[in-house]
């Protein structure tokens, strides 16, 4: 057992870079799920901000340790756990996937918005915002198949959870985000064939963001296509 509690919700993408991590790393851990609308009040008490995801470390001898925020966890684990690396040997290249992972929180910020707003020009604007950051990675990004080449980096444990919005998205209606962004396109592919990526989320996942999409009364929702009320989800 490796004395790790991986303290999540079904949904959230930051839990998903801590599993990823983990499954990269090929360290098993106890993950318990709690419901973000009604925290329990153990979480209250050890979660500082009140998100998850958090790390719960158990230490021989002493409390257990409670780590937060998904970056802090990762780095934790890259740090402390065996395995290919997965954060560059080189400082400057190590800060520069630090930020694009802070890129990539960015746009799980735009991405939320989209899935909420009732107010159609909210809407276009992140819509319009998160064309413009995925541009951006277009050109950045090289031959692949994963954001700095051969290897699987923290950058791609970052990303798998942003791409998996859009198989469920893809299937509601046709947002113009990610079109014509072939090297994107292709990153998208290799995270969603990546064992730790799949791994990351129930089989149930993509119903229950099904289920979160239909009940907010959003402008995303009135752009369902007619067909996909009809449609189940894509499967995990
Ligand atoms: N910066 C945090 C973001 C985590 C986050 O936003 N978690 C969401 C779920 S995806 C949460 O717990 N929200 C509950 C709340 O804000 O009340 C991280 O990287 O861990």
């Amino acid at each position: 057992m490796s004395g790790l509690t991986l303290v999540s919700h079904h949904l959230c993408p930051y839990v998903q870079r801590a599993a990823i991590v983990l499954s990269e790393k090929g360290v098993g851990c106890e993950r318990i799920a709690i419901d973000l609308g009604a925290k329990p009040e153990w979480f209250k008490a050890i979660s500082p901000l009140g998100k998850v995801p958090l790390l719960k470390v158990a230490r021989p001898g002493q409390d257990e340790a409670v780590l937060f925020e998904s970056a802090a966890i990762c780095e934790f684990i890259e740090e402390t756990q065996a395995g290919a690396a997965l954060h560059p040997q080189d400082a400057i290249e190590r800060a520069q996937h630090r930020a694009w992972i802070e890129f990539g929180s960015a746009i799980l910020s735009d991405v939320y918005a989209i899935e909420t707003t009732a107010d159609a020009a909210l809407f276009e604007r992140k819509r319009q915002a998160l064309a413009e950051k995925f541009a951006r990675l277009e050109r950045g990004l090289g031959s692949g198949p994963f954001f700095a080449g051969a290897r699987f980096s923290l950058v791609d444990a970052a990303f798998g959870p942003v791409f998996r919005y859009f198989d469920v998205f893809d299937a509601i209606a046709d947002l113009g985000i990610l079109q014509a962004k072939p090297k994107l396109a292709s990153w998208r592919r290799a995270l969603a064939e990546r064992p730790s990526v799949r791994a990351a989320v129930a089989s149930d996942y993509a119903e229950r963001l099904w289920q979160f999409l239909v009940a907010q009364d959003s402008h995303l929702r009135s752009m369902m296509r007619a067909e996909a009320w009809v449609a189940r989800p894509p499967a995990a």
